[in-house]
């Protein structure tokens, strides 16, 4: 029960923040061309994948994701402040998010797959994680 509250409280107060934090980092990737259009989101998500694939063999493993989006806050990782919690929990959306869009489950992501985690409503394997991220902003 205790755990449960907690829990909700946890949910509550992290999912505004991480949401505003999303937003801001996807705003700071932005290049300039006109977001929508299917030039933008195949050079969007071809430059991205670029940025991820740290290691340059074509794919992009959740480790490589997670360390060249959330390298830069790992001293928050273990803590219990704030901006720790807040971590956690965009981390894990994207880990899930990531496992979705991994649509052979082999913990890597190839180009096309990568774009399913970039724009997971124009995939229709996507669809449930977008209802559940969606669930989720609403849900606090
Ligand atoms: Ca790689
Ligand atoms: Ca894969």
């Amino acid at each position: 029960m205790i755990l449960k509250v907690f829990l909700l409280l946890f949910v509550c107060y992290v999912g505004f923040a991480a949401v505003a934090k999303k937003d801001r980092v996807l705003d700071q990737k932005l290049s300039d061309k006109e977001p929508g259009s299917p030039d933008y989101d195949h050079e969007d998500s071809n430059k991205q994948f670029l940025q991820h694939d740290t290691n340059k063999d074509g794919k992009i493993d959740w480790e490589e994701y997670k360390e060249s989006t959330y390298g830069f806050m790992k001293d928050h990782e273990n803590s219990d402040d704030e901006d720790g919690l807040s971590y956690k929990k965009m981390i894990d959306r994207d880990q899930s998010r990531f496992n979705a869009a991994d649509s052979d489950q082999n913990k890597e992501c190839t180009p096309d797959e990568f774009k399913a985690f970039l724009h997971p409503e124009e995939f229709d394997h996507m669809k449930d994680i977008v209802t559940r991220e969606t669930l989720d902003d609403i849900d606090k």
